[in-house]
């Protein structure tokens, strides 16, 4: 019995570490969460409790396969490794004689958010010169959004929130997408006698489970958030010696927020004056005071407006004075400056990518008619975007082009793999090396191979080494092996990771970061180009936005069929899945076995639906068809469908993502707008 430390590799706040012990035959027989991890404490999700399921499941994808039916049938014949690598290599070589390197494009995405393996093709795609895939389906306008107001992601330690008394989870579904943060930091808040609310048009399992749920309209948080502050500073709750000391544009702020009197918030919100007035003396009054939020306020057209909105009320408050006070997001910065992160990237001196397309308009950017030239060889690993992507019968005619050769790296034969000409397996995270960083933590991890790669499974770094001697390339950084790259990383020199070796992690699983009492902008400081907390940004204003917070609506979605469509459909996470995984594995009666959209008793009723029906959801991107819920879970004129589920879970074989635009929000670079608004009838 040999145990081996790891931690979890999924695209999750919480980065819990855990242990494996293995058998003599190299098989794992024991699994359980590092009950010295500070954050984890030694328990993991319901999901991951399941990860030897994942590891070990019959349907894994063991050998490379080549593709016999038509895309899109799921027909493939099993083929060597050389015999696949050698199609591709092939293929590739041809497409750039051909047409370009500008005509191969990665895909690469949140399967695994590990150092080594979520970065591990960015520097033979550099050395190819392929089309670069920018942008992000998860955080980039949220952070661009905060960035503008305080000059920092990361703002505070989302631990502190313990020592919070009042907690707003705007937009977040804590419970559910942060499990340890939930049961750690925020109960024991709550004993010590805190207040959590939380804002949200969903009554998630969170909003459940607070002690007052503000249920707003979806995209209409900057209104809530300007109305907020025109009752704080109309009030004199405002700090204003925080506000002389700190901060830019309050004279302008304060008149902006004139315009914003509950009374009009209420008609955009859907949330009575009286509440908001109540809400925003309550978070001006309770200290130290939190906002938390991470990416369900960002999925619109205007959601840059509504984080940067919101992310300016700490400030007002002074809430950063006190550990515990200010703004809990992503801490992905620190990270970034800890760690050599060059090791995975391409060099410095790298000619510069001629040409890139958005990460969140993948059906876009292989049907455009303008791309010259077209993309002809696609690689899509870490992702799973016929499901994850926006615009899911778009994505998919982009797909099926016949000229398009597709290879998709993947553990499991999801809706993307159906589409491949070549598919590859790839190993998960008992099978590999990993540094884990983590999002919502200080904390990092080191995750150990534990057993054999399953059947002929490859690392994503692997394969790339394996391409690139293939492809005659000899660059020196791209032929590093795991362990030499988490070494280098490890040695940046930066004071974060001072005394945090490969070995100190072999021997401990994990380390905190050395970033001490964390509290980077309370005495100001702000790295913003003022140094001062920015209600009014010049970077907007040169961008040619409103420098200052602002409400503008969402999107209307034209409907196509002569009628504006009435209802806003929301598309999150669900409790039982991360993102797409966890969908094909599921048990009949242990989770929700198949998907539901959730349904207002009166919108309902005018379409003459009962619980249980079968239901069709439809606008001009696509038609959904699953069963209605009819609940109080959704307020009126909003349904609700998680994005996880995959395209068999449905009985027309189209899932949520069938549903939103590819939009992105109006600056620009960011995220995904998912303005999605469908109608409702019962089918049969
Ligand atoms: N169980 C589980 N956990 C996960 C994931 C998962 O799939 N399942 N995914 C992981 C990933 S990749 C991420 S990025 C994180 C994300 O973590 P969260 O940001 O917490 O996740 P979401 O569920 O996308 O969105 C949060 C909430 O925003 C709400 N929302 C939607 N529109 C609006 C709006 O206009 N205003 C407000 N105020 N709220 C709105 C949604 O109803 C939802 O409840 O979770 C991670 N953890
Ligand atoms: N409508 C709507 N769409 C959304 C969202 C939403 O809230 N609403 N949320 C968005 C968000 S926040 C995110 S992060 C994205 C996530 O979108 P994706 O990045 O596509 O995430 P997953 O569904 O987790 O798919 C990852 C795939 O990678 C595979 N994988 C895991 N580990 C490895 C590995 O080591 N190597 C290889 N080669 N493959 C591996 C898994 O088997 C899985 O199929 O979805 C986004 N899409
Ligand atoms: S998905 Fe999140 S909560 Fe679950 S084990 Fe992984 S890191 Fe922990
Ligand atoms: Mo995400």
């Amino acid at each position: 019995m040999k145990t081996f430390h790891g931690a979890c590799p999924h695209d999750c706040p919480d980065t819990c570490a855990w242990q494996v012990t293995v058998d003599d035959e190299g098989r794992a027989v024991k699994f359980e969460g590092n009950k010295s991890h500070p954050f984890t404490q030694g328990a993991l999700c319901s999901k991951l409790k399941r990860y030897p399921e994942r590891v070990y499941s019959e349907n894994r994808i063991l050998h490379p396969l080549r593709r016999t039916g038509a895309k899109g049938a799921g027909l493939f014949e099993r083929i060597s490794w050389d015999e696949a690598l050698d199609e591709m290599v092939a293929r590739l070589k041809q497409t750039m004689a051909e047409d370009g390197p500008l005509a191969v494009m990665p895909y690469n995405f949140a399967g695994t958010i590990g150092m080594l393996q979520r970065y591990a093709g960015e520097q033979f795609f550099a050395r190819v010169g392929a089309t670069e895939m920018l942008g992000d389906i998860c955080g980039a306008t949220a952070c661009d959004a905060m960035f503008s107001v305080t000059g920092a992601i990361d703002q505070m330690d989302a631990e502190d929130l313990e020592r919070s008394r009042f907690i707003i989870l705007w937009g977040t579904n804590t419970a559910a997408t942060n499990v340890h943060l939930w049961s750690g930091a925020i109960t024991r808040a709550r004993k010590a006698g805190a207040i959590v609310v939380s804002i949200d048009p969903i009554k998630t399992s969170t909003a459940a489970h607070s002690d007052w749920h503000i249920q707003l309209n979806p995209g209409s948080d900057a209104a809530l958030a300007l109305a907020m502050m025109h009752v704080i500073i109309r009030d004199g709750l405002h700090d204003q010696a925080f506000i002389d000391q700190h901060t830019l544009g309050f004279d302008a702020l304060a008149k902006r927020v004139k315009d914003y009197p509950p009374e009009y918030a209420a008609a955009i919100t859907g949330i009575d004056a009286a509440e908001i007035e109540k809400l925003a003396r309550a978070y001006a009054t309770t200290a130290p005071a939190a906002i938390r939020l991470l990416v369900g306020m960002e999925r619109y057209s205007n959601g840059h407006n509504g984080v940067r909105a919101v992310a300016c009320l700490p400030g007002l408050i002074g809430a950063f004075r006190q550990r515990g006070g200010g703004l809990s997001s992503f801490m992905l910065m620190m990270f970034f400056a800890a760690f050599d992160y060059g090791v995975m990237m391409p060099p410095r001196d790298a000619p510069p990518r001629a040409r890139s397309a958005h990460l969140a308009q993948l059906g876009r950017t292989l049907t455009d008619p303008d791309m010259d030239p077209p993309i002809t060889w696609l690689m899509v690993y870490n992702a799973n975007p016929v499901v994850t992507a926006a615009n899911q019968n778009l994505t998919i005619e982009g797909m099926q082009r016949e000229d398009l050769f597709t290879v998709v790296h993947e553990q499991f034969m999801t809706d993307t793999a159906k589409y491949a000409d070549i598919i590859l397996p790839a190993t998960t995270q008992f099978e590999h090396y990993e540094l884990m960083p983590s999002w919502g933590t200080r904390y990092v991890a080191l995750n150990e191979p534990a057993i054999e790669p399953q059947g002929e499974a490859l690392a994503n770094t692997e394969v790339f080494r394996r391409l690139s001697a293939r492809m005659g390339y000899t660059d020196a950084c791209l032929h590093r092996s795991d362990e030499e790259r988490i070494r280098l990383m490890l040695a940046s020199g930066h004071p974060y990771i001072e005394g945090i070796t490969f070995e100190s992690l072999q021997r401990d699983g994990w380390a905190a970061l050395n970033i001490g009492d964390f509290n980077p902008i309370g005495e100001g400081n702000m790295p913003t180009p003022s140094g001062k907390y920015e209600f009014f940004s010049q970077t907007y204003a040169d961008a040619g936005h409103d420098p200052l917070p602002t409400y503008e609506p969402i999107d209307a979605q034209d409907f196509g069929r002569g009628h504006a469509a009435p209802l806003h459909l929301v598309t999150a996470k669900a409790n039982h899945f991360l993102n797409s995984e966890y969908v094909n594995l599921r048990h009949r009666g242990t989770q929700n076995h198949q998907p539901a959209v959730a349904i207002s008793p009166g919108d309902a009723a005018a379409r003459n639906i009962v619980d249980g029906d079968m239901v069709s959801m439809f606008n001009r991107y696509g038609e959904v068809h699953v069963v209605a819920s009819v609940s109080d879970m959704t307020r009126a004129g909003v349904v609700y469908l998680p994005f996880n589920w995959w395209r068999e879970s449905t009985s027309n074989g189209q899932s949520a993502n069938a549903l939103t635009p590819d939009g992105l929000s109006r600056r620009q670079i960011g995220s995904n707008a998912f303005d999605a608004h469908v109608e409702i009838k019962k089918v049969g």
